[in-house]
């Protein structure tokens, strides 16, 4: 019974493994007035110019000279199926070669473009360079795939990203918050645009605080941010103190204000559940309208 209400009062964070800096100017022709961001430094030199702006991942389909190449045309609704990519590197062949992250050489998030449906999984990786993972998704719709993943040889990871069709009758859907099976996770704090905001998510199992979470991807919670409207993929981190539960402390940084989807990731009992949440900057949280399916069973152990 904790829930619509508290998380009311919640506003979210994201994370921000990749230091995103808003501001300005990234698509903006040459030349870039001042921004709105640049009262913060008072240092009054100009963007030097070959230094563009970081724009969040997951919005190509190529960056850098890598290039994310899906051979699999569709996903299934009825059954899981090998969805298969590559990654092409700048010499034009497939990447055979990742540094691990987070325990894996790539990390695929799934989500339709409405913010729902989210899975994060690991694929294969075939001797050829070929990934493959089998998928299914739950309904109909434009979904879009991340590639998370650090090249062999490359200090900075990448985070690409490409839509899959699943054809079928696609009804939008607003994103489960916060409950997942028998857990229910609260979230505190306020997610302010161009700070690092400090999340902190309690994690409770039938009304009872949950103190031994186990160990995911290295850590005791893995979160990740999409911004809505464009989808842009924040990757966020728990803070290097967090106990096994009931909390989880993210630092977060959100590029810009706007409404966000939160999925955390995290294990207990021998299984790795994911809890979403919809967020807007400012400390206003997008109402959660807990939506019944209109079909009877429909709701979300989706994945
Ligand atoms: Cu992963």
């Amino acid at each position: 019974m904790k829930t619509p209400a508290q998380l009311g009062l919640f506003g979210f964070g994201l994370v921000a493994v990749f230091a995103v800096a808003w501001g300005a100017g990234t698509l903006a022709g040459p030349i870039a007035a001042p921004s709105e961001g640049d009262a913060a430094h008072g240092g009054g030199h100009e963007e030097p110019a070959g230094s563009p702006v970081k724009i969040p991942g997951g919005l190509q389909v190529a960056q850098d000279g890598y290039r994310l190449e899906l051979t699999t045309p569709t996903l299934s609704t009825v059954d899981a199926q090998p969805f298969t990519f590559k990654v092409i590197g700048p010499d034009g062949k497939p990447v055979t070669a990742y540094t691990t992250a987070h325990e894996k050489d790539l990390h695929l998030i799934v989500v339709r473009r409405d913010l729902s449906g989210f899975q994060h999984v690991h694929p294969a990786l075939g001797p050829d360079g070929l990934w493959s993972v089998p998928l299914k998704v739950a309904e109909p719709g434009v979904y879009r795939v991340f590639a998370d993943f650090v090249p062999a040889g490359r200090a900075e990871g990448l985070i690409l990203g490409a839509d899959v069709n699943v054809p079928g009758d696609f009804r939008p859907r607003a994103v489960p918050v916060g409950v997942v099976d028998d857990y229910t996770v609260t979230l505190e704090g306020d997610l302010v645009p161009g700070t690092s905001s400090k999340l902190t998510l309690t994690v409770s199992k039938g009304g009872k605080p949950v103190t031994d979470l186990q160990p995911y991807l290295g850590a005791f919670g893995h979160l990740v941010a999409l911004r809505h409207g464009d989808l842009a993929y924040l990757h966020v981190h728990p803070d290097e103190g967090t106990k096994a539960g009931p909390q989880i402390v993210f630092y977060a940084e959100v590029p810009s204000a706007g409404t966000y989807g939160l999925y955390l990731d995290f294990q207990h009992e021998g299984t790795v559940r994911t809890v979403s949440f919809t967020a807007t900057t400012a400390g206003v949280v997008t109402p959660p309208t807990p939506t019944p399916t209109p079909s009877k069973d429909g709701h979300g152990h989706g994945h």
